[in-house]
């Protein structure tokens, strides 16, 4: 009895060998604009490549994010892919700002034009992945129990793609529609005369609230930290433009790769302090009138760095807001007051300001009255129990590794890749983990962020460039070593000194009070700006991608 129960036992496991035996030379978790180009990338070596994917369609950000009103904040021309000249031929932006269903229409647009859809597996939420160092591969499993086995897992999982809703007491008690903006339903929701609350007021709520209250019946907005906002200036472009765009493709993204966030706005070389005043408050009227994020990206270079500069453009912008808005004592709640401008991610806006003087528009500030609980009719405050049809949860993401940590990842010796950096990410490069061997991270923690294509299509090619090389040799496993962790962990850490921004809760610094574990202030970006990023990069290939193990 116990014989052939060992020997069906045994079966079923050379069975399960047998399924998993090199199913793909890689599997790619998510096909967004990073995923994607990644399943380019490695058709064009020839490999047999599977990307999962959690959506229904194609798009990652641009799939899940229909919430009204978002668009990018990017410049548009700035956005797309730049691989393929022909795609630049035949892609026309309509607008400045592309809003969510032109972006899906594109990056819809290039699976098809490239064919990349056959090796895309929509449906396909990837639970777990654990490295079996015998094969030298992963075994892959998804949500719905399936299992495939691949040497490499590439992942592609995006930044602020874990979304989390509130710690609120009632959530689920609520009997009216509710939705978090990354899960926005596909059909339309109609907000005529309804009474809608948003919840949050960072870079989603700031597009979404002027796009609800124009039909609203009526809009209460909780906020409990203001963000520094600065108008996004949208607008159409036409034929005459798109031609223009079209000849300037090359400066425009020769320009993108001489910036620190890769955007066309680069930081002006002079401080504050070099100018008189009245050229300092011309500057920052000429920044606020025009597109974009130049009043961010492109202000003074001392500005994210220097108290003293940075009081200077607070105190304009908050100048600005008290103009916009009527009631001032409203005005000075939308005001921050516990950081400076630009010190969290920059929320661009068109008329957000302005939709606080309208009669059906009206601000809790949970900081005088925080909410107690949702109810099954509204939302109870210490103050006042409001009743709604509709809640928008506008609470954020656990930013940077909340992707990760959502998938069961186990590297050598089923060590968890979620424990490994509970204290937070350690990587090389932002692109290999030690103990992960054959796990490359498209756009992980420490990796150079910013205009996230721009971004994105480097590490993928760098991606692909290493896995190249390990191919041309024989090599069947990439693993970073602790000296290649170490040295690359400390210079992130050292570049994060002196940044405001890494003085302040935001995603940004990995802070969300809503995720247990993630209340402690990180560094969790790579600041020293894409080119240096890039150079550090493009050293390590040139000398043999020296300081990784490769056998
Ligand atoms: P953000 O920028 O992280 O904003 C989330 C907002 O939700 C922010 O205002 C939070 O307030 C608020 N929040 C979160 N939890 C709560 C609770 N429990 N109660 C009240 N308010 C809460 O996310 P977004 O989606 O707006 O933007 C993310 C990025 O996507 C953006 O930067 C772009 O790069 C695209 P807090 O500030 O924590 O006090």
């Amino acid at each position: 009895m116990i014989a052939s129960q060992a020997a069906v036992r045994n079966i079923e496991a050379d069975s399960i060998k047998a399924d998993l035996a090199a199913e793909f030379d890689a599997v790619i978790i998510g096909a967004g604009v990073s995923g994607l180009y990644q399943l380019y990338k490695l058709r064009e070596l020839g490999l047999k490549v599977r990307v999962f994917e959690t959506g229904t369609g194609v798009g990652g950000t641009w799939y899940w994010n229909r919430y009204p009103g978002a668009r990018f904040d990017s410049e548009s021309y700035s956005y797309g892919y730049s691989f393929s000249q022909e795609l630049l031929e035949e892609w026309n932006w309509a607008e400045r700002f592309a809003p969510q269903p032109e972006t899906e229409r594109y990056l819809n647009y290039v699976a098809d034009k490239f064919d990349l859809r056959r090796d895309i597996q929509c449906n396909s939420r990837v639970s777990a992945a654990h490295y079996q160092e015998e094969t030298r591969s992963w075994d892959v499993t998804l949500e719905d129990g399936r299992r495939y086995c691949t040497r490499l897992l590439i992942t592609a999982i995006g930044v602020l793609s874990a979304p989390t809703m509130p710690r609120i007491a009632g959530v689920e008690t609520f009997q009216g529609q509710s939705c978090h903006t990354h899960y926005w339903p596909k059909v339309p929701v109609d907000f005529a005369g309804k009474r809608v609350a948003v919840i949050g007021t960072g870079a989603t709520a700031v597009q979404t609230i002027p796009e609800v209250a124009k039909t609203a019946g009526h809009l209460t907005v909780f906020q409990r930290t203001p963000n520094w906002c600065a108008p996004l200036h949208n607008g159409k472009i036409g034929e005459e433009e798109m031609r223009r765009i079209r000849a300037n493709y090359p400066d425009i993204f020769a320009r993108c790769l001489e910036t620190p966030g890769c955007f066309i706005h680069n930081p002006d070389p002079r401080a504050t302090s070099e100018v008189t005043p009245e050229e300092r408050e011309a500057f920052f009227e000429k920044l606020y009138a025009e597109p974009g994020f130049g009043i961010w990206q492109g202000n003074f270079r001392d500005i994210l760095v220097d108290r003293k500069a940075n009081a200077l453009i607070s105190d304009f912008v908050a100048r600005k807001i008290r103009e916009r808005v009527k009631d001032q004592a409203v005005a000075e709640k939308l005001i921050p007051k516990n950081h400076g401008f630009g010190t969290r991610r920059l929320p661009l806006e068109t008329r957000y300001y302005e939709v606080y003087n309208q009669p059906n528009v009206e601000l809790v500030d949970i900081n005088e009255t925080p909410i107690e609980r949702i109810t099954p009719t509204g939302i109870k405050t210490s103050d006042a129990e409001y009743a709604f049809d509709i809640i928008i949860y506008a609470t954020g993401f656990d930013a940077i590794t909340g992707s990760f940590d959502r998938i069961d990842i186990r590297g050598l010796d089923g060590r968890r890749l979620k424990d490994k950096w509970s204290a937070g990410p350690q990587t090389h490069l932002g692109i290999l983990v030690e103990g992960f061997p054959n796990m490359l991270m498209v756009m992980g923690p420490h990796a150079g962020l910013g205009n996230f294509p721009r971004a994105a299509e480097y590490s993928v090619e760098w991606v692909t460039g290493l896995i190249r090389f390990a191919r041309d040799r024989g090599l069947t496993r990439i693993e970073a070593t602790p000296a290649g962790v170490a040295q690359w962990t400390d210079h992130v850490m050292a570049l994060g000194e002196g940044l405001l921004a890494n003085e302040i809760d935001s995603w940004m610094t990995g802070v969300n009070r809503n995720v247990e574990g993630k209340q402690v202030r990180r560094i969790m970006r790579y600041s020293g700006g894409h080119p240096v990023f890039r150079a550090c990069c493009d050293a390590v290939a040139a000398d043999g991608y020296r300081d990784l193990a490769l056998a």
